[in-house]
Parts: C-alpha cells; structure tokens; sequence
C-alpha cells in the first residue's frame, strides 16, 4: 500500500506528523512518525478519525444552491455555480464597489495556499476583509511588546524545567503531546502548578492547583510579583542588564498586596504566598500561558504581568526556563507576529479595502456603509457559532443578499448560504504548514484525488477568475495556481525558494527544523523590543492600545465586582474552553468522535446547582440578555463556584452553540476577540 507523510493543518499546538496509508482510494492507516520529536506518539483520537472524516458519507461533494422558500439546497453544475458567482461579482462590483463583498476566512487548515484567496480578491479589485484573529492576539501582542518576538524554547526542552505552571492552559487536551515532556520534568523531580478556574485534568498530576476568579489573572501576577521583589527573591544582575522599567514596575507591584490580591482574585491568601515561594526557589521554570485566558478584556495586561514575573526573577534564555505561548520560529513565510499586520487599511500593492473586526463581525456587518455588504464569501471557517455573538452574526449574515460557503460538511453557516461549494480536505491537496508550538515546517501532502465534483480553493479561484475575464497572464500575476498537481507545487517551490536548506523532496521524506531555530529561545538574550530590553515598561503598549504603560489590573468588563445591570441579573462567569476531542467546531459530526463526546453539558459546582434547586442531569436554560441554551447540568466539584462551563464548537443544530450568550468586543491588546467576558445566570426549566 502506498504510505505518504503527511502532517495535520488542523489549528492545533500539535501540529502532528504522520504516515497515512491509503488503498484503492481510501485512507486506510494512520500511523505515528518518529522524526517529529514534538508528536513521537502521533495523532490524537481526531487524527485518527479521518479515516472516517474523508470518506463520511456527510460531506459534501457536489455544488449545491438553495433553494428558494424552502431550507434545502439542490446539488447543481460547477458550470451553473460559477456561473452564478461570477454574474453576481460582476454586479455587485459594478454597482456597489468591490468592497460591498466580504471575503472571510479563518482557522479550519493551515497552508501557504490559503493566501491564494487573498490574492483572488485583489485581483477582483478589493473587498472587505477582517482584522484581528479570534484566537491569540491579546498574548501576542503582550509578548511582543514585553520580549520583542513570540518564539519559546523547543517542545522537548520543558523536561528540563523544575517549576512548570500552567497558567489557564489545559495540555492534556489541547496539547496532549506536551504532556510527555510535563511528565518527563515531573520524574526528574519537577513541580507542575496549575491556575485554572476549572479542575482540569492537566491539574491531575499538579502539586498545587490555583482557582482565580475568571479575568482576575492580572491581580494574582502582580501580587507574585510584588512578594518576589518583598522577598528579595529576585535576580538583580539580569534585572540590571535586560529588563528596562523595574523600578516603575515594582511600584505597580507594591499596588497589589497578596491581601488585596486575595481579595480581587478569591485564591486564599498563603496559596499566593506558597505560589510566589515556589517562583523565588525553584529554577529555572517555565510558565505556560495558554490561549484560554487571553480572551478578556484586560488579558494583554494580564499577560504583560505573568512574562514580568519570569524577568524579575532571571528565567527566560535558558534552558528549561521561559515563556511558553505561541512558538512562531516556523513562521518563516509571514508576519503574523504583529497583530497591527492584520490591520492595513489597504493591501501592498494599493488595493483600496475595508476593514471590520473579528470580533464584531455582525455589529460591524451591519454597520459597513461605504459601501454596504452585499456579499460574503466564506472559507475555513464557521463564523455562525464560533464568533463572539451568535444572534448578530446570523442577522448580518441574513441581511446580504448573496452568500458563498466554501465547506466540507453542513455547518451552521453552510446552512444559510445561497451557494455551497464543496471544500476539499488536508489529503486533497498538498501544501506547506508551519506550526506554533514546534519548530517544524512540514509538507502536509497530497494521498487522495478529490471525491465527487470537490475541487481544492485555488481551482475555483482560478477558475472564477477565467470566468470574471481575467488573462491567463493576469491570472498567473497574481499568483493563483493553474489547476492541477503541477502547478501547485510550483507555487510551494517558489514559497520555499528563499530557503534552500528547505525543498519539496526533503519534506516529503520528513518534518524539517526551520532554518535559524533557536533551541532555547532568547538565548542569546537579543530582545527585539525598541530599547534592546525585556520592556515592563512599554512605551509602545500606552501608545498603540491606549494601556497604562506598565502592565496593570482592571476589572474585566462583564464582571461581578462591577456595578452593572449585568452583574445584578446574571452572577456566574460563563466559560467555554477547548475539548480534547474537538477542534472548536470540527469533528462532532463524526460517528468516531460522537462515542466519546455525545451531546453538550453544562458544568456547575454542586453549591451553586443545590441553591437554584438543580440536580445531575437535569435540564437547565443557560441565559443573559443575548441569548440562551438549554442544556443538561453535570455537577462538578471541581469547578470553581460562581462559574458555568460549556466546551465551544457545538452546532447550533447540536444545541450547544455557546456564542449564543456572548458579546462582540475586543481584547484591552491585539484586536482578539474577548469571548470570556460573558456573564450568564442559570436556571432550571419546567
Ligand atoms: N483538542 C483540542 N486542542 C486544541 C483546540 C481544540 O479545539 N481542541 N484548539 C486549538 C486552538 S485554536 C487553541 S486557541 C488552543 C486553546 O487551548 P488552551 O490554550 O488550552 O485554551 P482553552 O481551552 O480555551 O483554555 C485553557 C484553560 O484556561 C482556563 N481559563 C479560562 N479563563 C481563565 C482565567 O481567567 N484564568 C485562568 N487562569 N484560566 C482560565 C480554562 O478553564 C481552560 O481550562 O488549543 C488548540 N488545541
Ligand atoms: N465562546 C468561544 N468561542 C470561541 C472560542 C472560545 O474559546 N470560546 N475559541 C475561538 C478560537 S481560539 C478559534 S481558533 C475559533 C475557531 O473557529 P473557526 O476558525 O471558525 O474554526 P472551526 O470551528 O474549526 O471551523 C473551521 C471550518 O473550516 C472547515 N474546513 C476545514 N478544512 C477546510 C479547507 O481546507 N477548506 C475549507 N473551505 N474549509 C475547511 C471545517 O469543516 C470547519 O467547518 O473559535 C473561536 N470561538
Ligand atoms: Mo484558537
């Protein structure tokens, strides 16, 4: 049987590698591959169930229209459905401008390819495009603006660490693979220290499991901070050469004693002690800031504080030591590393286009006037249920008066297009991806033809663009692929050229490092901040997001300890973090993963269950003045009381479209989306 190395694209930290194997057609056996030393087990349980995702009998394969009146759709000709597109583009561009359409795109795969949409777009003339990313800019922008780049040390380095903290991160399902090295630290006498309002089970093996109040995160890192300094339990030479505002710093610090802390936080004042002991004794250690507590309206601030406690006290640079948060040293191709990159008013070559928030994207489609949308063009994402606001994102999207899905399955937003493509899948089309953990480029590769009519994203664009009456010259200017396995790999070819140590042959045999990898981040302790130094002071953070130049604690806006119409009527912090066997709104539809993971539920410590007369398993309307979900209640002592949690990425036809009870705003840095602001109260119904 033929055996091909691939990796999954999927928006992961893992970013595996594999072997797959594949007979008469099918993918029959995905395997592990050793030359990843990030992911030597191999795929989790969702890499496994594509066996069944490629060949389910639920996707889509064909064009389909809707149609009128009714909420199905009919399968049509590629030629009608172009055909279709193309009339409408030319209309709407001729009538309204070329930004009345929107082309929005996310998370759903990794690839150099994507960018051929972009390319498409401007080649159309403009569009409406987004800014701001919904999953990680808040820690971002934190990161570049205290250490200058978002790179950490290698995966495998955490074995070294003595103190591992896991701060609002769950490796142990959203990172499996990090687990190894977490145990691998632990057998070597390491200490691993969880802060998460849930108990989760990465906490299963910690020494010392912290549970802030929701948002509160900044309050505790200042505290620590202010205790390391107290305690003299600080490295005064590294301070003195590498961190510029210490003793700014250390005046916030003084702000926040453990007492106040406890206060702002509800952790018991001697863990704060115990915790700040622990960060002054034990080296080097490595704090680990996950994705999950970046989505409030004051994490870019809270984050600032964390990274602050690693330079008061000489850890970053070294091995076992440092800043865990996004690994960007196989971003080779792009500059996602500057969240105000996704922001340009117009594109490189000055094609003028507007820009609207991720994190808004209803209230900002809605608002668009200059010139009102008309059109949305959907890819590699599920914008209905995954975007801050459900209610509005359906509205805006009902109130255009065409749209395109470009989608493998029937999602909540394939369901309300006119026109649905059928997207292909990672083992359709082969493609280069880096990874945000690992420092691998990989070349995740081609093992299937496309089943049905399905066509990969840069066929269509290419053929729509034939059809628009655009040359082949002009076509191939704009850097969009000829259909067809030839072209394509040009197109990773020329990608890959400025890097000669990097080619197609040499990937396809295996994950290769990225050139300039540096094993332990910032050991060469060059911060490219604009004073040289690891700034607790920033200059740049007061002036680009109008934050206090040093990091500091606010109240999250949806908040219990302010005076609101909101805090009065809905009293538990609503969270919705990651699941082990989802990636946010993929793979629940598979037979697979359903055995696992077979409905949604909503999580609530036993005391708060007991005082609104709720009992296990019982049905219960989850609520605020957005929306509601109805949901059965699981009793978990080891949440944090005055907290209800429901895992995100359910359908709304699923019934546990969390998004239903949030608000659109964005993060205090980075344009993210603060999904986790959001108040709810819960009741039992009937
Ligand atoms: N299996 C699986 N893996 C994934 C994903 C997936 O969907 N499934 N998604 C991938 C993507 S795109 C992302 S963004 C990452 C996210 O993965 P993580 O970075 O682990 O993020 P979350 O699961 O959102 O949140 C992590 C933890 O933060 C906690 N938390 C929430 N609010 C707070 C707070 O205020 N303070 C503290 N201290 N903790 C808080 C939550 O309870 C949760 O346990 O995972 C990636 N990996
Ligand atoms: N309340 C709340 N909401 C959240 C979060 C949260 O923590 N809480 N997390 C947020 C985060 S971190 C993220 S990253 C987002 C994720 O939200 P999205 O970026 O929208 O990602 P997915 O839900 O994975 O949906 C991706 C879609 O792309 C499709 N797809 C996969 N591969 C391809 C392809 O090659 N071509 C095309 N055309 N389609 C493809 C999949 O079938 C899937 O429907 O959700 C965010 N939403
Ligand atoms: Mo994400």
């Amino acid at each position: 049987m033929p055996t091909y190395v691939t990796a999954c694209p999927r928006n992961c930290y893992s970013t595996c590698t594999m072997k797959v194997q594949v007979d008469n057609g099918r993918l029959r056996r995905i395997e592990a591959h050793p030359g990843n030393r990030a992911t030597p087990e191999g795929p989790c349980l969702k890499g496994l169930s594509y066996v069944e995702r490629v060949h389910s009998p639920e996707r889509i394969l064909h064009p389909l229209k809707r149609i009128s009146g009714s909420g199905g759709f009919a399968q049509i000709s590629w030629e009608e459905a172009l055909e279709t597109i193309a009339e409408k583009l030319r209309y709407f561009k001729s009538a309204c401008g070329p930004q009345s359409v929107l082309y929005y795109s996310a998370s759903g795969t990794k690839g150099l390819l994507n960018g051929v949409g972009a390319n498409f777009w401007r080649l159309f003339g403009g569009y409406t495009a987004t800014y701001g990313d919904l999953c990680w800019p808040a820690g971002l922008e934190a990161t570049r603006l205290t250490l200058g780049e978002n790179k950490h040390n290698a995966p495998w380095d955490l074995a070294n660490a003595k103190l591992i903290i896991q701060w609002g991160r769950n490796a142990a399902e959203t990172n499996i693979h990090q687990m190894l090295f977490i145990n691998q630290a632990l057998e070597n006498g390491g200490k691993l220290i969880v802060i998460d309002p849930r108990r989760t089970q990465t906490a299963e093996r910690a020494e010392l499991l912290i549970q802030p109040r929701p948002g509160s995160d900044g309050a505790l890192a200042l505290a620590l901070a202010n205790l390391l300094i107290e305690n003299d339990a600080i490295d005064h030479a590294f301070i003195e050469r590498h961190v510029l505002g210490f003793p700014e710093f250390t005046a916030r610090a003084r702000e926040f004693s453990a007492e106040k802390a406890a206060q702002i936080t509800d952790v018991p004042e001697k863990y704060i002690h115990r915790l700040a002991e622990y960060l002054g004794a034990i080296k080097p250690a490595t704090i680990n800031a996950g994705f999950g507590m970046q989505r409030y309206t004051n994490s870019g601030q809270a984050l600032r504080a964390i990274i602050a406690l690693l330079a008061i006290t000489g850890n970053i640079g070294k091995p076992g030591a440092g800043w865990i948060f996004a690994n960007l040293q196989s971003h080779i191709f792009d500059a996602v590393q500057d969240p105000i990159a996704f922001y340009p008013p117009e594109t490189p070559d000055g094609v003028a286009r507007v820009c609207i928030s991720i994190s808004k994207l209803g209230q900002d489609m809605l608002a668009a006037a200059d010139p009102p949308l008309k059109m949305a063009w959907v890819e590699r994402g599920n914008p209905i249920p995954q975007n801050p606001e459900t209610p509005t994102v359906l509205r805006a999207f009902r109130a255009l008066e065409f749209r395109v899905v470009v989608e493998q399955f029937m999602t909540d937003t394939a369901r309300e297009a006119d026109l649905i493509l059928p997207a292909k899948t990672m083992f359709e089309q082969s493609d280069v991806i880096g990874a945000y953990w690992h420092p691998y480029i990989q070349l995740k590769q081609k093992a299937l033809e496309p089943p049905g009519e399905v066509k990969p994203e840069s066929e269509i664009y290419y053929l729509l663009a034939q059809r628009l009456g655009f040359s082949e010259a002009e076509i191939a200017a704009a850097n969009i692929p000829a259909p067809g396995d030839e072209a394509v790999e040009a197109y990773l070819r020329k990608k890959l050229a400025p890097f000669p140590e990097l080619t197609l042959e040499k990937l396809r045999q295996g994950p290769q490092i990225a050139p300039g990898h540096q094993e332990v981040a910032f050991s060469d302790l060059a911060f490219p901040t604009p004073s040289g130094k690891i700034e607790l002071y920033s200059q740049e953070a007061a002036r680009r997001w109008g934050v206090d130049a040093l990091p500091d604690y606010f109240e999250p806006q949806e908040s219990l300890r302010r005076e609101s119409p909101q805090s009065q009527k809905y009293p538990l912090y609503f969270m919705t973090p990651n699941t082990k066997n989802r990636i946010h709104s993929q793979f629940n539809n598979l037979q697979m993963i359903r055995q696992v993971s077979p409905a949604p539920f909503v999580a609530l410590h036993p005391e708060d269950a007991r005082r609104r007369n709720i009992a296990e398993g019982e049905k219960v309307r989850i609520f605020n003045d957005r929306g509601e979900l109805r949901l059965p209640a699981r009793l978990d002592f080891g949440l944090k009381p005055g907290c209800a949690a429901v895992t995100n990425g359910w359908w709304i036809s699923e019934g546990g479209a969390v998004n239903l009870l949030s608000h659109g705003r964005e993060t205090d840095l980075g344009y993210g989306a603060a999904f986790h602001d959001n108040l709810v109260e819960v009741e039992r119904v009937g």
